[in-house]
């Protein structure tokens, strides 16, 4: 066990099906790279996550396999606190607290929101709009001061700050500033609109999942497009330059140069880059998705996890949100 006065970690995913190598690289991987440093604290964001239409029959299937996925990448529950947010009903409290603190203008600024709103043109709603409120909640409760995440989640936390900062101003000194994490691979682009961040909600065409099959992901990179983005000259397209960022990631420091080598002298035939690429993310994932057909037979074991974990994020959120309470007058 982890010696408990480091500081604290916080981060979370959303239950929404086909965890990707986007979501891999920018997030999940430092999970589980970051757990033997400090007290870590991983979620699973089923609250924030109904701000876009869930199935309520499918709900709970949809959050066991992304607690399957999250151990399968490497979370252990002996070092890290994994749980459902919904399970620890401090998140929404403390969220109403900050909605107090939040000016709409703010919230009206953030780019999720935005995007969102455009994609979801039927159901424009207040959590949507309330999103980083919570999220702010989420990594406060637990006075986190680490956060890992992909690049597209940094204004979120910067406004978690200005919250942090607010409730400071206002009600004497508790919360400390957040740092976000951010590493190699913190956004990843779409393989057919590599303009736009690799999603979900793009298409299945756009990601790989990490349950993909080889078959499968090599069709999607062997489709992915090359030739869009702006035409600089001695500069990759988007597209290209999203490969050779995943080649970095996946493969070797040889393989790339030796791509990069073939760039530069104009010889380079994308289809054998494709292949490279497909070869070595299909080499990592391999090992995952063995593990989450091992953890798969056993649905109590992973339960027992999850609840075990958030009866620990129970105990922390009751401590602060007393805390919390009291610096209010509540
Ligand atoms: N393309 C990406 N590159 C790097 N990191 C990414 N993340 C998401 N997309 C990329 C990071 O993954 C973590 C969990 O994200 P989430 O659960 O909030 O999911 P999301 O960002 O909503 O993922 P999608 O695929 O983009 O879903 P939809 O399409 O539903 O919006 C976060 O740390 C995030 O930064």
């Amino acid at each position: 066990m982890a010696d408990k006065e480091q500081k604290t970690l916080f981060s979370g995913i959303q239950p929404t099906g086909n965890i990707h190598i986007g979501n891999y690289l920018g997030a999940l991987k430092n999970w589980v790279d970051l757990q033997e440093q400090y007290r870590c604290i991983y979620s699973i964001v089923d609250l924030h996550a109904i701000t876009i239409d869930q199935d309520p029959k499918k709900y709970q299937e949809q959050i066991m396999e992304t607690a399957i996925d999250i151990l399968a990448i490497g979370v252990d529950p002996k070092k890290a606190t994994l749980f459902v947010q919904s399970k620890v009903t401090q998140h929404t409290e403390l969220a109403w607290m900050f909605n107090t603190l939040t000016p709409m203008s703010e919230l009206e600024r953030m780019t999720q929101y935005k995007d969102k709103s455009q994609d979801h043109k039927e159901n424009i709603n207040v959590g949507l709009f309330d999103y980083p409120v919570l999220q702010a909640a989420d990594v406060l409760l637990y006075h986190a001061e680490v956060v890992p995440v992909g690049e597209d989640q940094l204004q979120h936390l910067e406004l978690s700050n200005m919250i942090g900062r607010k409730f400071n101003n206002k009600y004497g000194n508790f919360f400390k500033q957040i740092k976000p994490v951010i590493t190699a691979g913190a956004r990843i682009m779409s393989l057919t609109e590599p303009d736009k961040k690799m999603s979900k909600s793009k298409g299945e065409k756009n990601y790989i999942a990490i349950r993909d099959s080889a078959e499968n992901i090599r069709k999607k990179v062997a489709h992915a497009v090359t030739d869009t983005g702006p035409a600089v000259e001695g500069k990759k397209s988007l597209g290209v330059n999203n490969l050779f960022e995943l080649l970095s990631l996946f493969s070797d420091e040889k393989t790339v140069a030796k791509f990069e080598t073939q760039y530069n002298q104009k010889t380079i035939k994308y289809s054998e880059l494709k292949k490279a690429l497909a070869e070595a993310i299909i080499m990592t994932l391999t090992p995952i998705q063995k593990r989450i057909k091992e953890i798969e037979t056993n649905p109590k074991k992973v339960k027992a996890i999850l609840d075990k974990g958030a009866k620990q994020a129970q105990v922390i959120a009751e401590k602060n949100m007393a805390d919390i309470k009291k610096k209010m007058g509540l």
